[in-house]
């Protein structure tokens, strides 16, 4: 046993200073393409993640959660576990490339309390997070109570994506009998969420993490039958099961035979002993010279090891977890084993994606709501320059949350995204208008101040004085509409300024004594047809805002769709790869046990292997949902058509805003049985498909457009 003086410690650590925030950040230079995902932390030392009190109640440190929250980077999480007193802390020390960190204790007494952990970016992993989570040391006699024991083993199972298992002298079966907690995992941990009778254990390879067993002050020489052989064949052997069906046998071959099967890969490093007993009271003050050199070898390429092989921590179904993730789950597992629940894996990824995808949500819409009011400058000079804008920074909220959801089942979210954007932009449209309305009304008023004083000194009312308001009227309405700074709505403001007008001309034609009767006709005629032409204008600009805006439904949906193909393709790699993982372990594990003699075990395990085979055929042909189904179908099949038509006014109205050919009378459009939108139309208005894609059936008018496929 390893021993040293210092009493126990669960006092938690100031760590968090010393903390690089991150997260995402705009700069102040409003450059879109600033913002960096940072998201990692830097602690100066560990910090106790869940804490197991003198009366045995396990709590997650809310603290602890806090520092996970900070991490936007997905974690490769490496947790110790092993018998007290065995060297784990110091080991973890290594790992995290410090002397000093975890806590040794030099005596007899255990000295880690509860789950603890270390935050420190990726050593060889670029923009990974590394967690080391050092645990209490199992089976400590002075504690009397060993019930926590599994929990704590199991949280090491179900948090890590390495699970290093230590433990001092050889691994002979004594050695696999301690770790009897492996064989009491099934009651510990549940698949999935709907109890049933079956064995979910056959599952557990899919969702648990690799095994490294590390065994400390090993003195045999590494030989079986005279022939040299690795650790790792050295644990193999340790493993291989007894035949027959007695007690002891299946006594005997339980532990072993859950490590064969629950865990994906198996690796086993030996150590010398570092250094003598004396100079191992004070380890964590010795550097590499007064080790052992064969042991600082060990140390060296067991740290190696686990820095580049552990893999990213993933979540049921492939999913890379951040070290958010990472927290909830902390204390998701927490709060059921807390009520008197055994920790769910399906449920825990439900309820992850609930979070996380409502946070994807929000940041998103945080990010396009800072942007767009960074960016725009209203009124914008046209409508194309505030739709560029919307597009730039819509195209990266997108991006934010597809970064940051995961299982968006039926793309719930995203379509919640999408409307929420929208109503977003439908706001900063109206306010486009009426910053434009209000410029045009001050511009007015500056241009058209002459006018209105001569208008009111009386003026023009006298012989001659129509031709000349009419001709101060034409200069001042071409300085008005040379002007800038008026933003969408010229057309439309100077529209109604001049019907405002109206009244005045006629007042002055009438007493302007110099024109008779045939000359006043053709006047109001001229200012008929000038009003029209005004109206025209006035629409033509309001038709421009429609269809740019038309086009910005379009584009929504192809960035959302690009984003969205780009997001399934690297889920389905995801799932794939977790398949082919754990088919691939599966099969090694067969291979074995049909070289063993233990034809029975493989053929039960082939059921195993032909289920994983089948579910990843099924993975590759998954039908899409109703939106992916929207946005990937390039025929016009009728119900997507229907669920994605936009409800506008009726077909053809599109058509009916462009004006007629020049010379009509009438002010333009063709007569249909469908009205035309009234001008006012508002993006919100039209823009129902987000409703009708959450369920309800559509019926109406065809669509304009089909989103995303060759129909737009
Ligand atoms: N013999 C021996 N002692 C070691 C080794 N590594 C560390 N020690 C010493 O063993 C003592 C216990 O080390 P820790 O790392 O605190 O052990 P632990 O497993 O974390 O202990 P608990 O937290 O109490 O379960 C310390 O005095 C260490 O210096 C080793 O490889 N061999
Ligand atoms: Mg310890």
């Amino acid at each position: 046993m390893f021993l040293n003086p210092t009493g126990p410690d669960t006092v938690l650590r100031d760590a968090i200073n010393g903390i690089r925030i991150g997260g995402w950040s705009v700069s102040e230079n409003r450059k879109l393409t600033s913002i960096m995902p940072s998201g990692t932390v830097t602690m100066a030392e560990p910090v106790c993640l869940i804490e197991n009190d003198k009366d045995g109640n396990l709590r997650v440190v809310p603290q602890a959660v806090e520092i996970l929250k900070q991490i936007d980077q997905f974690v490769v999480v490496v947790a110790v576990v092993g018998l007290y007193r065995t060297g784990k802390s110091y080991l973890m020390n290594k790992l995290a490339g410090k002397r000093k960190g975890f806590a040794l204790g030099a005596t007899i007494q255990s000295k880690t309390k509860g789950i603890w952990m270390w935050c420190i970016p990726h050593p060889k992993k670029a923009d990974h997070t590394l967690v080391l989570l050092d645990t209490e040391g199992l089976g400590d006699v002075e504690k009397g109570d060993t019930k926590n024991d599994n929990w704590v083993f199991s949280l090491a199972v179900l948090l890590s994506s390495a699970l290093v298992y230590n433990s001092v002298g050889t691994i002979d079966n004594d050695a696999l009998q301690r770790l009897h907690y492996v064989t009491e995992l099934t009651e510990h941990i549940k698949v999935k969420s709907q109890a049933n009778d079956e064995d979910e254990s056959t599952e557990f390879m899919r969702f648990f993490p690799s095994f490294i067993w590390t065994v400390r002050d090993f003195t045999l020489q590494l030989e079986y039958d005279g022939k040299e052989i690795t650790a790792d064949e050295y644990l193999d052997n340790a493993l291989k099961p007894k035949s027959g069906h007695g007690r002891q046998v299946m006594e005997y071959n339980l532990p072993r035979n859950c490590l064969r099967n629950y865990f994906p890969t198996r690796k086993c490093f030996v150590f010398d002993r570092p250094t003598s007993a004396e100079k191992m009271k004070h380890m964590d003050d010795l550097s590499d010279e007064d080790l052992e050199p064969s042991f600082v070898r060990q140390a060296r390429t067991f740290y190696d090891y686990v820095l580049s092989e552990t893999k990213t921590k993933t979540m049921k179904g492939g999913y890379n977890m951040t070290g958010r993730m990472l927290g909830s789950l902390a204390k998701m597992y927490l709060d059921a084993i807390c009520s008197g629940h055994i920790p769910c894996l399906e449920n825990a990824v439900v309820a992850l994606a609930q979070i996380e995808n409502s946070n994807a949500v929000a940041e998103a819409v945080k990010f396009y709501k800072e942007n767009i009011a960074n960016w725009v400058a209203f009124p914008t000079e046209t409508q194309a320059e505030l739709s560029d804008i919307h597009g730039k920074v819509e195209e990266r909220a997108v991006k934010i949350f597809m970064d940051h959801c995961f299982k968006d089942e039926d793309q719930k979210c995203q379509i919640e995204l999408m409307k929420l954007l929208q109503t977003e932009y439908t706001a900063i449209c109206d306010k486009n208008v009426v910053e434009s309305k209000k410029a045009c009304e001050s511009i007015i008023k500056r241009i058209f101040r002459p006018l209105e004083e001569n208008i009111a000194s009386g003026k023009y009312m006298t012989v001659g004085g129509y031709q000349q308001y009419r001709k101060d009227l034409d200069n001042f309405i071409s300085k008005y509409r040379s002007a800038k700074g008026k933003g969408i709505k010229g057309e439309e403001s100077l529209k109604e300024y001049r019907a405002k007008k109206e009244s005045v001309g006629q007042a002055i034609m009438i007493a302007d004594r110099s024109l008779d009767e045939a000359q006043r006709k053709e006047k109001e005629n001229k200012e008929r047809l000038e009003v029209m032409e005004q109206a025209r204008r006035a629409d033509e600009e309001q038709r421009k805002i429609l269809e740019k805006q038309m086009k910005d439904q379009e584009q929504t949906y192809r960035e959302n769709m690009k984003q969205l193909e780009n997001k399934m393709e690297e889920d389905r790699k995801n799932a794939a790869k977790e398949l082919e993982m754990t088919m691939n372990s599966k099969l090694k594990e067969q291979n074995a046990l049909t070289k063993q003699g233990f034809d029975k075990q493989a053929k039960l395990m082939q059921a195993e292997i032909d289920s994983l085979k089948e579910e990843k055929t099924k993975n590759a042909q998954k039908k899409p949902s109703l939106f992916e189904k929207a946005f990937t179908t390039g025929a016009p099949d009728s119900a997507v058509l229907t669920a994605v038509r936009l409800k506008t006014p009726g077909p053809g109205w599109e058509r009916d805003l462009r004006p007629r050919s020049a010379g009509g009378g009438k002010r333009y459009g063709r007569q249909t049985s469908h009205p035309s939108p009234p001008h006012d139309l508002q993006l919100s208005n039209r823009f129902t498909i987000l409703d009708e894609l959450e369920g309800s059936s559509v019926t109406g008018s065809p669509l304009p457009f089909c989103i995303g496929s060759r129909y737009l």
